[in-house]
């Protein structure tokens, strides 16, 4: 995860891993947010996190399309990954998520996105184009790519470890 290219000035850069695990094609897809960066003064701000179409991050949150929604009217979107709320300047989040690795609807090749604000779950109207709209006002961007299962088994030891602490 990394800042958004087009982030107005004055946001804060997010640093961080989103990393994604499945074993097998109806296994059950857990993913792993690992970001900081977020401000540690004031009362923290909860983030959206989202799966939107296309990887190309060559201009950052825009450039990604709008959500990934592969499916016309699911009863739980799999590009809604969650708000999440930062805690001490970070995020560390173990989800279930009903996206895939697999298949022609794989994931794999899109982008995650963490947007400024919370998602208000379609409240607001359609979200399908959010980098547009408010929420865009600041995001980070990464792609979905492989990877060893090295990142995935650190990653999570790490998650534990400062779930412990908290
Ligand atoms: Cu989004």
């Amino acid at each position: 995860m990394r800042p958004s290219t087009s982030l107005a000035q004055g946001l804060p850069k997010v640093y961080g891993r989103a990393l994604f695990k499945q074993d097998y094609p109806q296994g059950t897809l857990k993913v792993l947010l690992r970001f900081n960066g977020f401000p540690t003064d004031g009362v923290p701000q909860a983030r959206a996190v989202h799966i939107h179409q296309y990887g190309d991050l060559s201009q950052g949150c825009e450039s990604t399309g709008g959500h990934y929604n592969p499916w016309c009217t699911p009863p739980q979107p799999p590009w809604r990954l969650g708000n999440f709320e930062p805690q001490e300047g970070k995020i560390n989040a173990m989800i279930e998520s009903v996206a895939t690795l697999f298949g022609g609807l794989s994931v794999i090749g899109r982008a995650v996105v963490v947007h400024e604000k919370l998602d208000d779950l379609g409240r607001g109207g359609d979200a399908g184009t959010c980098c547009m709209e408010t929420q865009a006002g600041g995001s980070d961007v990464a792609l979905l790519a492989f990877s060893s299962p090295r990142q995935w088994n650190m990653h999570q030891k790490q998650y534990n470890r400062e779930l412990r602490r908290n």
